[in-house]
């Protein structure tokens, strides 16, 4: 008789059982130990691992002989305080069920003990999620998504889904992936930048979106992908950027605190640790930056951009002298940055926020005067005739405006300290890869 999977109880669930309790578990047989007069089954499911110990009066040894490791199993067993294991549990087995055989001839070992390379592990991703510690990375992605979403939600921002087929890019020409749309040529959006400055316009005064960008990187770089998950906020009547800044602080502060109220298992697991840093977080200008890095021998100029040996330097920079790993890189030189981003001579309202040595997120005051932003347009060498869709609202009553954009996956990179964006995301998106 098949094994009623509605009685089923977790392998987390087991460690809190009495003995001689019969359960019924079902998951993953990660490791077999068949003895022949003994059986040990490591049976592994979302929320852990338990061992399965089939003893000599077992009926189906038979079973556990052709058993490949991977295959899907339910079992029904009596919970037993294990001898090896000091206090856990063990579940000694009494009927088992093979659901779902797997092939025995894994392509990579999933316990991560053989190590496999990044490619061959993304080739066959389906299987490397499978290990712990990836589960463990998501699990904290989720709880970061959550976190900002419930933020910002409280302090009455507006969830909003904008558009990724787009007619102008709003990051830079380099960048933007053509497509075919009939008969002609639009583009994958590279932020929801101009639409969330026309959701200004119409009013709504705080809105945000957690949704897909895609950007046509020619590099191969440890940051950054080709489609990655934008988490943008956009605010009404600022005063100017520091209104920006002092919801990113507070925002930042509750994300690290969530993440380690409801990871702290996940955080062990990976090896790491997140620290809730305080507020307010330094704002150094770009200048300063500048003048930092020479101090400890850099050659660059005011309004050189920073590069990302530089920025690491920086971020070290800080830390000795600040004591913490989050500072705003503040006063952009209008130079570096795009046409809607609100100036005052060559200095702009743009800034960075920077973890870990890491851009995590840029953002700033916009230009909000119909005027002067179309004058912007051309002056980055633009056709204004691209933009009017975008900058014709403008006319009708534009409030001062500012906000931000965030990747999502450099954002859980740098808090769980992992070496690559791709570790971050399911199934990563570079110039190479577009499958699985
Ligand atoms: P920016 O282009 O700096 O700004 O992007 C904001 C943040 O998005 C993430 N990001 C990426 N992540 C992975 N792969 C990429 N190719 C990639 N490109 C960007 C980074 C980066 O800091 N519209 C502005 C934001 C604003 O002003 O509100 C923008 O998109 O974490």
């Amino acid at each position: 008789m098949a094994l009623d999977l509605h009685q089923r109880i977790t392998t987390k669930e087991v460690q809190h059982r009495t003995d001689g309790e019969d359960v019924i578990l079902a998951g993953w047989a990660a490791e077999i130990r068949n003895l022949g007069k003994i059986a040990f089954i490591t049976l592994r499911d979302r929320e852990g691992v338990v061992q399965l110990t089939a003893l000599k009066d077992f009926a189906q040894f038979a079973l556990l002989n052709e058993l490949a490791k991977e295959s899907v199993i339910a079992i029904h067993g009596k919970v037993q305080t294990s001898k090896q294991k000091a206090g856990g549990k063990e579940v000694i087995l009494h009927d088992i069920e093979l659901i779902a055989k797997s092939d025995p001839n894994l392509p990579i070992d999933i316990s991560g003990t053989i190590p496999t390379g990044l490619d061959k592990r993304l080739d066959n991703r389906f299987l490397d999620l499978r290990n712990p510690r990836n589960l463990a990375i998501f699990k904290v992605r989720s709880i970061v998504n959550w976190s900002l979403r419930n933020f910002l939600a409280k302090e009455g921002f507006i969830e909003m889904q904008t558009p990724k087929i787009i007619s102008a890019g709003a990051e830079g020409g380099a960048t933007l992936f053509p497509v075919t749309y009939y008969d002609k040529t639009v583009y994958l959006a590279q932020s929801q930048q101009l639409y969330k400055q026309m959701m200004m316009i119409a009013g709504f005064e705080k809105i945000f979106e957690i949704g897909p960008s895609f950007r046509a990187e020619k590099s191969h770089t440890m940051r950054h992908l080709t489609e990655f998950t934008h988490f943008d906020f956009e605010l009404s009547f600022v005063k100017d950027e520091d209104d920006v800044l002092k919801v990113i602080e507070r925002m930042f502060v509750q994300v690290c605190k969530d993440v380690n109220e409801a990871c702290a298992e996940q955080l062990k697991l990976l090896g790491t640790t997140v620290e809730v840093p305080n507020i307010p977080f330094p704002r150094i200008t770009h200048a300063q930056a500048i003048d930092l890095l020479n101090a400890e021998g850099g050659k660059l100029r005011h309004g050189d951009d920073i590069g990302t040996e530089d920025e690491k330097k920086l971020g070290d920079i800080v830390k000795k002298k600040y004591d913490t790993e989050v500072y705003f890189l503040t006063k952009f030189p209008y130079a570096l940055r795009t046409f809607y981003t609100m100036t005052h001579g060559d200095i702009s309202r743009g800034f960075d926020f920077e973890y870990r040595g890491e851009e995590l997120a840029s953002g700033a005051q916009r230009e909000h005067r119909h005027d002067v932003l179309c004058k912007q347009i051309v002056e980055k060498g633009l056709k204004a005739k691209d933009f009017t869709f975008y900058t014709d609202p403008f006319k009708f009553g534009a409030p001062p405006h500012g906000g931000f954009g965030m990747g999502v996956d450099r954002l859980t990179k740098k808090l769980l300290n992992l070496e690559n964006i791709r570790d971050a995301v399911l199934f990563p998106r570079d110039p190479e890869r577009v499958v699985p």
